[in-house]
């Protein structure tokens, strides 16, 4: 297939209560570090592009994450739905050593498919992740967290993993396949995060009726 690529945009929605290391996962897979930041005011954005090759057809992949990182604190719950718009992930975070942080990632499921469009209900991926691996107790079973991914946004253990292994899910209808001048040589790759808490007094279109 010479240099045809499949490229797809996939927008990532990270949900979950405050301080359980939402922002430090983006800022983790987006910049390869672990950075101290304060809480989320409202939501971030960034972008972040991975790259493979399909092992079956050998045929380069090329996928755009458009990440949304909002802001668990109670103040802001109400916002959270306007990012739920058109989301094609949700990656919903809580913290090992906070075990209320992963009963409350239920509540933050059922309001995304309550929020979220008819056509896309049956689509949606929702991914959760157990974040703070590094501070597992030695010795404590590691089944306790089946079914859940375990990361470190500290020691970057399982992040970028996690990034790769949603892109790899992905359905092939997803992506489009482009010839030789693949498209996504034109598409700003700054990873910069937007802030975004002035946005939030402007719109707030969502609604639920669950
Ligand atoms: N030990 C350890 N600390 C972490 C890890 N990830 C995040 N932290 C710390 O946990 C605290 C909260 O991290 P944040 O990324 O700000 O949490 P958040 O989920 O974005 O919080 P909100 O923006 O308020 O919703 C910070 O002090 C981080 O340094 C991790 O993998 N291991
Ligand atoms: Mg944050």
């Amino acid at each position: 297939m010479g240099n045809s690529a499949y490229i797809a945009t996939i927008k990532v929605v990270l949900l979950g209560e405050s301080s359980v290391g939402k922002t430090a996962i983006v800022t983790r897979f987006t910049t390869g570090e672990f950075q101290t930041n304060n809480a989320t005011i409202g939501a971030a954005f960034t972008t972040k592009e991975l790259e493979w090759v399909g092992e079956e057809d050998d045929i380069s992949r090329k996928v755009r994450f458009e990440i949304w990182d909002t802001a668990g604190q109670e103040r802001y719950r109400s916002l959270a739905p306007m990012y739920y718009r058109n989301t094609d992930v949700a990656v919903v975070v809580f913290d090992v050593t906070q075990p209320e942080s992963r009963d409350k990632a239920k509540s933050w499921i059922d309001e995304l498919h309550c929020y979220v469009e008819d056509y896309k209900k049956d689509d949606i991926v929702v991914q959760v992740v157990a974040n703070k691996s590094d501070l597992i107790v030695r010795g404590e079973s590691e089944d306790v967290w089946n079914g859940v991914k375990l990361v470190s946004a500290k020691t970057g253990d399982g992040i970028e993993q996690l990034f790769k292994d949603i892109a790899e899910n992905m359905p092939l209808d997803k992506f489009k396949l482009v010839g030789g001048n693949n498209e996504l040589a034109n598409v700003d790759e700054n990873t910069s995060r937007i802030e975004l808490d002035s946005v939030h007094r402007a719109i707030n279109n969502a609604s639920c009726n669950c």
